[in-house]
């Protein structure tokens, strides 16, 4: 009897040793992992950042939920459906659940930068033939700069491999030597990712790269884009981190009300995002949830 309730213990024992070492070892990061793409811009690989359960989980949340892609309108940045972009995705709230709140803990601790700057992560699905042609990360209307400030920094994090295309192609990258000669590798690629320096999708991988300089200057060399899906289906997920905070209320003053009694159940559904056009609106004409989109 007490040698069977020992190995029990024993059994518990290992079994809590396990699972304190697999969420440790999930939430470490190994500099050693990082390999540099590109220095202008400044551009990395963290290979195997996320776990597979992870790269999994984050696809089953997305599933039920995706939408067509919009873009932000440079000028107004409303966002609109457009042909430059033609995944579809969602938005995932930051704390939605455990897995969810360590994958935040982990770019937060690989990046330097803080939780509160990210917008929530976006889980996107791109099917044969769908791309994100080139664009910039930061944004050039005041809109969308007043939250947060501007987008420092990107991390795409690959969730599934692609049997062809879908690489994160740099276009106006400037090649190091090593880069010059076409490589065995670069016979994997697909003609859009040779026309600059480009990432190949490996489920669990992140790429991370900088919008802008040290300096907060917009660096143009981070023009990047999602090479259209050749075979198979591409899934990834973005982290779009600002200059500030992009969680904190700014108190402009005067009556900070929502116009609507739903605004804090669409706004926890993403539609700040989605549906910018009336929820946040433009400074010539506000929209219906600006308190509930953190925008007074
Ligand atoms: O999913 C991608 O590969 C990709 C490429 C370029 C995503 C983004 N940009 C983005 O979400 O900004
Ligand atoms: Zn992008």
């Amino acid at each position: 009897m007490t040698n069977i309730s020992n190995f029990h213990l024993l059994l518990l024992l290992i079994s809590f040793l396990l699972s304190v070492s697999q969420s440790l070892s999930s939430s470490i990061i190994n500099p050693s992992k990082v390999k540099q793409v590109s220095w202008k811009p400044r551009a990395f690989v963290y290979e195997g950042f996320l776990t597979d359960e992870e790269c999994d989980h984050l696809i089953s949340l997305a599933k039920a939920e995706l939408k067509r892609s919009s873009v932000a309108d440079n000028l107004s940045g409303e966002s609109k459906l457009s042909e430059v972009r033609t995944s579809s995705g969602m938005f995932i709230a930051k704390n939605k659940d455990p897995i969810v709140a360590g994958i935040e803990d982990k770019l937060a601790t690989w990046t330097f930068l803080p939780k509160e700057n990210g917008e929530d992560i976006q889980v996107l699905r791109y099917e044969h033939g769908q791309k994100y042609d080139p664009h910039f990360d930061y944004f050039t209307d005041p809109v969308n700069v007043a939250r947060g400030g501007h987008r420092i920094a990107t991390v795409l994090m690959y969730l599934s491999n692609v049997e062809k295309g879908g690489e994160t192609v740099f276009p106006s990258a400037e090649k190091a030597s090593r880069h010059q000669k076409t490589s065995k590798a670069d016979d994997d690629l697909s003609e859009c990712a040779k026309k600059g320096i480009a990432v190949k999708p490996k489920k669990g991988d992140a790429l991370l790269f900088f919008s802008l300089y040290p300096t907060a200057i917009p660096d143009a060399m981070s023009l990047h884009g999602g090479c259209p899906v050749l075979q198979g289906e591409k899934w990834s997920a973005t982290k779009w981190i600002h200059v500030d905070a992009f969680d904190k209320i700014i108190d402009k003053g005067g009556d900070c009300k929502d116009m609507n009694e739903n605004c804090e159940r669409w706004a926890a559904l993403g539609e700040c995002n989605k549906n910018k056009e009336y929820m946040v609106g433009t400074s010539e004409l506000p929209g219906y949830c600006r308190r509930s989109c953190k925008l007074c």
